[in-house]
């Protein structure tokens, strides 16, 4: 393991990551309760895309990693995930501000809006970016920001790298990404619906 660790890529750390957390959980009945740090670990990884975005979306990259770090600051005290949840849903702060279940809503979405990323640059060959982050942006994110947020976001995917940018400063090949996307987006499947399965059980719906 530690041998190989100087050629991973990032891409290929973050599907590793994603794919030992599902594993965690494919494995047990649907009551385990997932490690809080560990998820925070494996989130913290996705940060390195930021740096492949550029300036324009430096205020996501604060957003999400300030997220992630709440997340991980209370890991100490609450352990698991669903302990998060089960103290915000005891004293109804699921939807709180700044809250651990509110926190963790917005990174699940944000995970999902890199899977849909990753599942639109694999079903096209478009030069730019644009096209295939916005849909997922609208898909998985977008009902759920400001107009404000929303506009600026979409202001802002005419900055972004072309495709070609992307691979090089991930530096991955067309094929080698191919492969590291697969695999996150395999792997996000039971994470996804591991969390959701969090608030479904406590009747809090996911429309926020
Ligand atoms: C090549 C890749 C292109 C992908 C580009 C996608 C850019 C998405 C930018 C999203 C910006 C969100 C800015 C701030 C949002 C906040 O309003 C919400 C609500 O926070 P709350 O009111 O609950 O405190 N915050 C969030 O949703 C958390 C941040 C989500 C950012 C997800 C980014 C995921 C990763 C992007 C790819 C690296």
């Amino acid at each position: 393991e530690d041998a190989t660790a100087a050629e991973l890529t990032p891409l290929s750390a973050v599907a590793d990551a994603f794919e030992d957390l599902s594993a965690l959980i494919e494995a047990k009945d649907f009551d385990y309760d997932l490690d809080l740090k560990m998820f925070c670990d494996a989130c913290s990884l996705v940060s390195i895309l930021f740096g492949c975005l550029g300036m324009a979306f430096k205020f996501a990259e604060l957003e999400y990693v300030s997220k992630v770090n709440d997340l991980s600051d209370a890991s100490d005290s609450f352990g698991t995930l669903n302990n998060a949840v089960e103290f915000d849903a005891q004293n109804d702060t699921v939807k709180a501000p700044g809250s651990l279940s509110r926190n963790l809503r917005r990174v699940r979405q944000g995970l999902d809006l890199i899977r849909a990323l990753f599942q639109n640059f694999l079903s096209s060959e478009d030069l730019y970016l644009k096209e295939a982050a916005s849909t997922a942006y609208a898909k998985t994110c977008a009902p759920y920001h400001t107009w404000a947020v929303r506009t600026a976001v979409y202001a802002g995917m005419y900055a972004l790298p072309t495709r070609d940018q992307l691979l090089l400063k991930l530096n991955e090949t067309e094929e080698s990404a191919e492969r590291e996307m697969i695999r996150y987006i395999n792997a996000l499947d039971p994470v996804i619906q591991y969390i959701d399965k969090l608030y479904t059980s406590r009747n809090i719906d996911l429309e926020w």
